[in-house]
């Protein structure tokens, strides 16, 4: 993907976690995405810097809540070493404060959907917390809810735990804070991208301690890749949600006869170019800002 000259510390489906140096590591989001766990062939130009964009603008954003990892996202004040891969990390990486990271899945919920919803099917409620009867694919929730999850091996999906599993890895003080944090990151983030004619359903957080006992935010955040972005008006509890980003592709691959399986086909330019312009909407609806702005500032 990327062939930085720094030790590879961890890879995920669509991106990548360098060190740097013993405090600081570099996060490289890729062009490429997943559609039904699978990583397509064919790359969404511009999709990484789109998320690092969003990713940085919401910590900014969100800077009153919780403190975050971001050092730098400008290739200029990345160390020498990797002055000459600066072209191909332009915008789509992140300079980051290393931290201790709490081994605990924080997500929160304002719709019902995904393992949330098979949850409340077998359970009535999501990971132990009750909900109301009635309740179908895409409902709103009463209030958004903290829905922890342990992470699973690469490939695998998390696995939904109650609050008292969090509380018995983490202890009771710092799995208050985690619940306390995280709603409060989901509820400024659905609020305001409501206002944008998005629908944040749920989104995952990544949060460590830095070298001060601080707890901080991590990894990316309320991008389209950890959280589930959806049209405001065509939003329609009962079915399964259009996403805001990728329903081109999925529309896609739902009429080519694919059967799931890895490696999946090549996306038609056409979807290609069509994903890459919802990605740079979602940017612009968010942030009020053009993507070329960001690419320019970094
Ligand atoms: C860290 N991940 C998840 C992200 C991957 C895997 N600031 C940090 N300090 C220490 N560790 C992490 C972070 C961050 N962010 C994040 N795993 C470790 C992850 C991106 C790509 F492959």
């Amino acid at each position: 993907m990327t062939d930085l000259p720094l030790p590879l510390l961890a890879r995920g489906k669509v991106r990548e976690l360098y060190e740097v140096d013993a405090d600081h590591l570099l996060l490289v989001a890729s062009d490429r995405l997943s559609a039904y766990d699978v990583v397509l062939p064919t790359a969404v130009p511009d999709k990484g810097a789109v998320l690092t964009g969003l990713s940085v603008w919401w910590f900014d954003q969100l800077a009153d809540v919780v403190p975050n990892h971001l050092v730098t996202a400008r290739t200029s004040e990345f160390p020498a070493v990797l002055e000459p891969y600066a072209a191909q990390l332009r915008g789509r990486s992140m300079l980051c404060r290393r931290l201790t990271m709490v081994p605990v899945e924080c997500v929160a919920r304002g719709y019902l959907t995904g393992s949330g919803l098979k949850d409340y099917a077998q359970t009535g409620g999501i990971c132990g917390e009750p909900l109301p009867p009635g309740l179908v694919d895409g409902s709103r929730l009463p209030e958004s809810v903290f829905t922890p999850a342990t992470k699973a091996a690469v490939g695998d999906h998390d696995e939904n735990v109650s609050y008292d599993a969090v509380v018995q890895v983490v202890g009771a003080e710092l799995a208050a804070e985690l619940r306390r944090l995280t709603l409060a990151v989901y509820d400024r983030g659905a609020r305001l991208a409501a206002e944008r004619g998005i629908l944040l359903a749920d989104t995952k957080l990544e949060l460590g301690h830095d070298t001060a006992g601080t707890l901080v935010l991590g990894d990316e955040v309320l991008t389209p890749d950890s959280s589930r972005f959806w049209p405001a008006d065509g939003w329609q509890p009962g079915r399964a949600q259009p996403s805001y980003d990728k329903q081109f592709v999925r529309d896609w691959l739902d009429a080519s006869g694919w059967d799931r399986t890895a490696p999946g086909p090549e996306l038609p330019v056409e979807v290609v170019e069509k994903t890459r312009a919802k990605y740079v909407q979602a940017y612009e609806l968010l942030t009020g800002s053009s993507f070329d702005s960001w690419l320019r500032s970094t």
